[in-house]
Order: structure tokens, then sequence, then C-alpha cells
């Protein structure tokens, strides 16, 4: 087999652990000697040994000799949750080390790969790279523009509408619907309006297994959701909610310990991504209403935009927000049972 095939079978491996690597990224290693693979490790879950570790302690000291690891991610070479990868390779009797990305991370950035050479070890870089950095995008754009990757997704009708005014409205189906519940487990936040909190009081959980399942913000500037306390996201302690409010009174009611108060002053959308950013979340999908999606687009930082088309017309709803078409270009679509996805890509 190639070097290619090898790192397939790596980056098949790094899938297995989402979503519950969570705000680490995805890696998958391989060991292969004499064409044969020894061993396939990956990142299981947050806080738990690297891939690399994960395969290399499935072989004995003779098996590793002389042999080659490929790994997704350039090896790290820091004291962490976990200790340093290239130090377990230098000691391994690996003799080469086939790498698919270096790690963006400032933390490693450069310094596994001098770490493995300067002990002799032969390491390429570069096979299969964009179809690693595709498999943690958010992570890969995160550690390069040092702010969280922002989907805004909208549900419109076939006429191009939201929904009707003040009440809430079923515009995709069934279908739709679990597509979008599975699709949150890929953010780390997800974010809607206090009108959205309100009209629709949705959950906004994801129905993937995870034990970090992304935390949801409200907008909620002048403090609306003081007369609304009984809505899910504030009851059911089923994820951390966060509320980014002006409103001193949040602090003088009672509310559960997973409900966080971000106290702002001025704009809550820098705030929101100031906050995610220090807090290492490397993702956000906006979920509700016009005003903050075009607040979003108003202050560029919306990276990608998910369409779910309906074939309903619903006549005198709320019109959707529109981005501008030539900011954003094609993605991809999918057809699915009775409605459409379309995805953009800020360019
Ligand atoms: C992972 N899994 O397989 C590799 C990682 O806090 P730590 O010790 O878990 O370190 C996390 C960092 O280690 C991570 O941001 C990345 O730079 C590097 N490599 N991380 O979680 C892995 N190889
Ligand atoms: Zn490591």
């Amino acid at each position: 087999m190639t070097d290619q095939q090898y790192m397939e079978l790596a980056l098949e491996a790094a899938a297995k652990g989402a979503p519950n690597t969570w705000k680490n990224p995805l890696v998958g290693a391989v060991v292969v000697k004499n064409d044969q693979v020894l061993a396939i490790g990956y990142h299981h879950h947050y806080g738990q040994p690297h891939a690399e570790r994960d395969a290399i302690s499935q072989l004995s000291k003779k098996q590793l000799f002389n042999s080659t690891l490929y790994v997704t991610l350039e090896p790290c070479n820091h004291t962490g949750k976990q200790p340093p990868c290239s130090d377990l390779i230098v000691a391994s009797g690996i003799k080469r080390v086939v790498i698919a990305q270096e790690d963006p991370h400032q933390i490693v950035a450069g310094k596994g790969i001098k770490k493995l050479r300067d002990h002799g070890i032969q390491v390429e870089l570069g096979v299969l790279e964009q179809a690693a950095r595709r498999l943690n995008q958010h992570y890969n754009f995160f550690y390069t523009h040092k702010r969280p990757w922002v989907c805004l997704k909208k549900a419109v009708s076939y006429d191009q509408q939201l929904g009707y005014l003040g009440q809430r409205t079923q515009i995709t189906n069934q279908a739709a619907y679990d597509c979008v519940h599975q699709e949150r487990s890929r953010y780390q936040a997800i974010l809607v309006g206090s009108t959205t909190a309100i009209i629709d009081n949705p959950s906004l959980l994801t129905t993937a297994n995870t034990d970090f399942p992304p935390i949801r913000i409200v907008l909620d500037r002048r403090g609306r959701l003081l007369q609304h306390l009984k809505i899910k996201v504030l009851t059911d302690g089923l994820a951390p909610t966060w509320i980014f409010t002006e409103n001193d009174n949040f602090l003088k009611v009672s509310l559960p310990d997973f409900v966080k108060i971000h106290k702002t002053n001025g704009d809550s959308i820098q705030a929101v991504i100031k906050t995610l950013t220090e807090q290492e979340l490397q993702s956000l999908y906006v979920e509700g209403g016009r005003r903050v999606a075009q607040s979003f687009l108003q202050a560029g930082l919306a990276d990608e935009v998910l369409t779910y088309v309906s074939p309903e017309i619903l006549g005198d709803g709320i019109p959707a927000w529109q981005e501008n078409k030539n900011d954003y270009q094609y993605h991809f679509s999918a057809l699915a049972d009775n409605f459409r996805i379309a995805g953009y890509k800020h360019v």
C-alpha cells in the first residue's frame, strides 16, 4: 500500500472520535512495518491519550523498532492534559513519521516536527493534507484566525420567508429537523436571539450522543427573558446556557447553575466572539432570528450560510434575511426527503 492509503486509514480512524474530542482535534494514527498494519489508534475523548499514544501503546518495543507512523496531525511537543507525543515517538524506535498536516495551534506549530527531526527521525509532511484539514475545519480555522468559525443557518419557505410574525412556524419537515439536530453536534456553541428563545422555546440540544453538548447562547440585551424564566434553555439543565445581556436584573434573580450571565456593554456580537475565543470554543452555529443574523452579516462574521428550503408557500410571513450573494460562494447542496439544503462559504 502507498503512504496515501495508510494515511487514509489514519483519517478514517480519526473520524471515530467525533463528537467527543470536543475542543481537541480529531486525530488518527497507524503504525506500519514491512507493509503490514500493526496498530490503528485515534483520539477517543477530550483529555484522554492522543492518537499516537493510542496506537503505540498497542505494540511491543520489538514491533515498533524501525516502523513507520502515519499520523493525521503533527505530533505534540508539550505537556497539556497528556504528555508530549514527540518524546514517546523518539523513545519508541519508530524510524519514519508521515504527517498529513502541521498543527496550527501555537503550542505545537512546527515544534513537534523539529523535535522528531532533531532526533534523526525521517519526517514527511503533507500527505492527504487537504482531507486532514477538512476533518478539523473549525479547529484549523480557529488557531489560524484566532476566532471561532461562524455558520448562519436559516429555514425558509419556498417563497423565502422565515415564518409568521410572533408565532412558532414549522417551516421544514421532520427530516430537516432531525438533520439540524445532528448538525448541531459539529459546533461548540449555538446562538439565538431572545425573540426566538421566547416564541419558539427551543431546547437547542443535539441528538448526537456526546458528552459535550454545544453551549446555548441567547442574546438578550434588554433582559426580556426575565419575564420568561420558565423557558427550556433556562430550566432543563441539559446543556450550559449563556445569556449575553446589558440588564443588571439577571444578577438579582436566582438562576440554576448551568445558566451563566455575561454582562455586556454595547456590541453583544463582539462580546460573544471575544468570550468564545477566550474559552477556545472554535465554532458557532447561529440559528435564530432575522435581526441576529443581520448583525453577524454586518459585522462580517458569517463564514458560512446554510439554507434549508421547504416546498411550502407561506404567503404573508416574515421575509428571510439575505446574505450578499457576491460575498458567498456556492459550496454544496443536498436534496433530502422533501427539503433542500444549500451551503455557501464566504469568499
Ligand atoms: C489531541 N489528540 O491525538 C493529538 C493532539 O491538552 P492535551 O494534552 O490533550 O493537548 C491538546 C493538544 O495536543 C491539541 O490542541 C493539539 O495541538 C495536540 N495534539 N491533541 O487532543 C491527539 N495528537
Ligand atoms: Zn500528542
